[in-house]
């Protein structure tokens, strides 16, 4: 039987050390569920990095964490503490990472973590060819593993490989600015099906092989000179009806059975029935555009002295790699700018933004997006944004409104949203005040058609549509190599 196999940085699973005993805790991200609906249909492993640097288990705490990854069908990839620092922190993080969302003037280049993201790619690759068959198909995600389509292909042509890039896949002009440049196309052109979330980033990457490595390109083929390479835009989708019916079962609740969690943004909004909630969720990263949002909301109370004591914003800020300095430094502009917020237009009785720096669980998560009136997501880049799509999935009272930034993957498919230029404060103060007096039955206009398509497009029907296209791929290949 073909095999399906899977290579990402992370598995679906981290290795927790608790007093020497090892858990495994499965992973809950959009790429891990929509993952694990193909991943057993095809019979293969899952190869990536449990989550624990190599130096701090012992050799008895390795056999146990590889004879419990075994059964879970995960093969893992482990990494050093050098390798983390100069393959993950450094290459994956701050080169990658902010070249490819815009932020030139954050991406270092260093000679040292290029060596080392050679290294581990390697690695993963070794791993990849260690048990995939000659016929097996193989799906590489992210910018971690850039270089490991090639490196498999140059081992194993006949193995179908696919490769789904998370992140933007940046302009021309930004792209060449990398050392590297030519590597990673070349290391990325070894796959038989690349994708993308929008078909914006499918042109800048048939941009930057046209202009830099010159294949020719037909449609959405690029005819190398060994074979025909299929690119396409995948939009992520979630699962959407997880979402919604999580959030359904708030709508049924006893008064018994609801959290303390519910209890208390029920009390809240009871309180004034005016009240409007605006929620904000996003890993704390500098491509997630916090402070302008900061900044805009405070444009908003300024401008709008009517709605103060109205409008609370609920900011959930998920710690995110902070080890890397431009890191550190959002972290302290963000507790600045809440706090001078806070100071500035609240009272005894009101606090404007409401700010959580820490990751809630699942179901807290839920109640955040069933309780608030207006999702508030205004990234400076992003690929996709799953938030938006989560918050869509989870109105289950058909009313609610999205201001999400045009810089977002999502802003192509979520159309009836009302889009903003993430940098302009004084467009997105005048959006907040357009959502939350936007009159009930166009809020419902608008989002039953977003949750239509977002159900539609679920992440399931993602990975089905991306797995569909490798078969076809192979087609399209055997025709191509018998003109
Ligand atoms: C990358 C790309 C692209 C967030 N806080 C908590 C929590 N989350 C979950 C959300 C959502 C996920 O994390 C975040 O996904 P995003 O898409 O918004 O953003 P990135 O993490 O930057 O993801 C992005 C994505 O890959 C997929 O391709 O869309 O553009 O940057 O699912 O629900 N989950 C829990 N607690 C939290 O506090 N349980």
């Amino acid at each position: 039987m073909t095999k399906l196999h899977i290579l990402s940085n992370r598995l679906p699973f981290s290795v927790k050390k608790n007093d020497e005993k090892i858990e495994l805790i499965p992973s809950v991200g959009g790429l891990a569920t929509g993952m694990k609906s193909v991943y057993g249909q095809f019979e293969g492993s899952w190869i990536g990095w449990p989550g624990v640097e190599l130096d701090t288990c012992t050799t008895e705490q390795l056999l146990e964490m590889n004879a419990m990854l075994k059964e879970e069908k995960c093969i893992p990839v482990h990494l050093t503490h050098n390798e983390t620092l100069h393959y993950y922190e450094g290459f994956c993080n701050k080169t990658i990472w902010p070249l490819f969302h815009y932020f030139t003037q954050y991406a270092e280049y260093d000679a040292a973590d290029w060596e080392s993201y050679v290294n581990v790619n390697r690695k993963f690759a070794d791993a990849a060819l260690s048990i995939i068959g000659d016929d097996d198909y193989i799906w590489i995600h992210d910018y971690h593993l850039l270089l490991v389509p090639q490196m498999i292909k140059e081992t194993k042509p006949s193995v179908t490989i696919g490769f789904f890039l998370h992140i933007p896949f940046p302009s021309f002009e930004v792209f060449r600015l990398l050392p590297w440049r030519m590597e990673i196309l070349n290391g990325l052109l070894g796959a038989d099906l690349i994708g993308f979330h929008t078909f914006d980033y499918e042109r800048h990457f048939f941009s930057c092989v046209r202009r830099l490595i010159g294949y020719d390109i037909t449609l959405n083929h690029i005819n190398a000179p060994d074979r025909l390479i299929l690119v396409d835009a995948f939009p992520m989708g979630i699962d959407y009806m997880k979402f919604h019916e999580s959030s359904r079962h708030l709508d049924k609740q006893s008064e018994n059975e609801k959290s303390d969690f519910t209890k208390q943004l029920e009390d809240f909004i009871l309180q004034s029935p005016d009240r409007k909630l605006i929620l904000s969720i996003d890993r704390m990263d500098y491509t997630k555009g916090i402070p302008h949002r900061l900044k805009a909301f405070a444009n908003f109370l300024q401008n709008y002295p009517e709605y103060r004591q109205k409008v609370t914003l609920i900011m959930l800020a998920v710690p995110s790699r902070d080890e890397v300095e431009h890191y550190q430094l959002l972290k302290k502009e963000v507790d600045e700018l809440v706090g001078k917020i806070n100071g500035m237009f609240g009272d005894i009785n009101y606090t404007p933004i409401w700010y959580f720096y820490r990751s809630m669980p699942y179901q807290n998560l839920v109640e955040l997006y069933h309780a608030c009136d207006v999702a508030l997501i205004t990234p400076v880049r992003d690929g996709m944004n799953l938030v938006a799509k989560e918050y869509v999935a989870a109105r289950t009272g058909i009313d609610g409104c999205i201001i999400l930034s045009e810089m977002a993957g999502a802003a192509k498919e979520l159309g009836e949203a009302i889009l903003v230029n993430p940098n302009n404060d004084n467009e997105i103060a005048e959006a907040i005040r357009q959502a939350i007096s936007m009159p009930a039955d166009e809020q419902q206009e608008r989002m039953e058609r977003l949750q239509d398509r977002i159900k539609r497009y679920d992440v399931f029907k993602w990975a089905a549509e991306f797995v569909n296209s490798m078969h076809k791929v192979q087609h399209l290949q055997s025709e191509y190599n018998t003109r």
